[in-house]
């Protein structure tokens, strides 16, 4: 399998960090491991910094405060990567769609109802001046990691992004934002185009900040069926892969359609990212089938890592052994859990770090 051979373009920072080597086709024993929402509310240092911010977003807006809570769980953990302090929101947020963080709620957002509010919607320079403070939260982290450390940048995708402004927050099902987009599937076309734009800027602003490695964090791609996944999830991704791909060759993306099930594969043969992000539910085996096309990334269970013990630790172990033939980096199914004990993630790492295959 050609992916598997080091390829002989790696570059020095393809040898010192494992995480550029798997997203470069190579397998990497024991893997790299990095962890979804790694900074965040169950650890005490990153509450202690928090309480210092009135707002969550003046927290993500804060180049000092955002660069300390990216390293936090670098220095507790010594994981592979970093990845950005922020959120999707951001982006809304830079179109001039105001956003606010509600204590123990979630985010709310001024809700768009029709084709005017989108058309009203910032773009180009004027978003771009907004997310500034991020830019350099990005060149902070990246003079400040160890050697073998990538730094990860990130953008919502333009569907999950689409379904928070248009429903106005969280929801279990975003019930508004697809009724919205069947029956005003223009409208949402033109908001999922600009968000196509818009998110393309953010990215390549953030790859010149000094990002190595991107993610397009899709949590809402579950709840579509075939023919929407076709038209929200996987022709936008595609189209901002490719905007990316085009303006900085080279940068490795890793997609997370969470939820996307049946179509993961499609999804990593037509969005034409280097690397795919496995959520919980899917099997070793379609993980497996799915690694001898690209990297995978995954998929252990949140709740195994607020259990701890025993269980975290044969799942991890069973885990890299399964992916142990092709390029794999370990990660969760989705976010820590916020009652996460903080032991339970050095555990975790500790786990990996002992699960070098055997291979006679
Ligand atoms: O202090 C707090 O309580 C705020 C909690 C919090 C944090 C720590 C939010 C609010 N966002 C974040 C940071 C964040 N969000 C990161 C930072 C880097 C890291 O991983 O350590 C990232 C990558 C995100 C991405 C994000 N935000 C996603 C995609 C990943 C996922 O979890 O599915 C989504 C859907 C959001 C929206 C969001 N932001 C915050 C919350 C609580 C939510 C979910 C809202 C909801 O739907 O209910």
């Amino acid at each position: 399998m050609d992916h598997l051979r080091p390829s002989s373009t790696d570059n020095i920072d393809r040898v010192e960090k494992p995480i550029l080597a798997v997203l470069a086709g190579q397998r990497v024993d024991p893997p790299p491991v990095w962890l979804m929402r790694q900074a965040g509310r169950y650890l005490p240092e990153y509450r202690a910094i928090r309480s210092r911010a009135a707002q969550f977003l003046d927290l993500c807006l804060n180049p000092e405060l955002a660069t300390e809570v990216t390293l936090q769980p670098i220095r507790r953990f010594g994981l592979d990567a970093a990845i950005l302090f922020a959120d999707i929101l951001v982006v809304p947020h830079a179109m001039g769609q105001p956003v606010t963080f509600v204590a123990g709620e979630g985010p709310r957002l001024d809700p768009l109802v029709d084709r005017h509010a989108i058309d009203r919607l910032d773009i180009g320079e004027t978003a771009r001046i907004r997310w500034q403070p991020i830019l350099q939260t990005v060149s902070r982290v990246k003079a400040a990691l160890p050697p073998r450390v990538a730094l990860i940048g990130f953008a919502g995708a333009p569907w999950t992004v689409a379904a928070y402004m248009v429903e106005g927050g969280g929801s279990r099902d975003f019930l508004i934002a697809r009724r919205f987009a069947r029956a005003q599937s223009a409208a949402f076309a033109g908001l999922i185009e600009r968000l196509v734009a818009v998110t393309a800027d953010y990215l390549v602003d953030q790859v010149d900040a000094g990002a190595e490695v991107l993610q397009i964090f899709d949590s809402w791609a579950g709840l579509l069926p075939e023919d929407a996944v076709g038209d929200w999830v996987i022709a936008p991704t595609r189209a901002l892969v490719d905007a990316v791909r085009q303006r900085r060759p080279g940068v490795p993306i890793i997609g997370f359609p969470r939820g996307a099930g049946w179509h993961y594969a499609r999804f990593l043969q037509e969005t034409g990212v280097d690397a795919v992000s496995l959520d919980t539910a899917v099997p070793v085996e379609q993980a497996r089938a799915l690694q001898s096309a690209a990297p995978v990334q995954g998929n252990l269970d949140p709740a195994l890592l607020v259990t701890g013990g025993d269980p975290l630790t044969r799942a991890v172990r069973n885990l890299c052994a399964g992916l142990a033939d092709g390029p794999h980096i370990v990660n969760l199914g989705h976010g820590v859990p916020q009652e996460t004990p903080p032991d339970h993630v050095a555990s975790l790492v500790q786990a990996v770090r002992s699960s070098a295959q055997s291979r006679d």
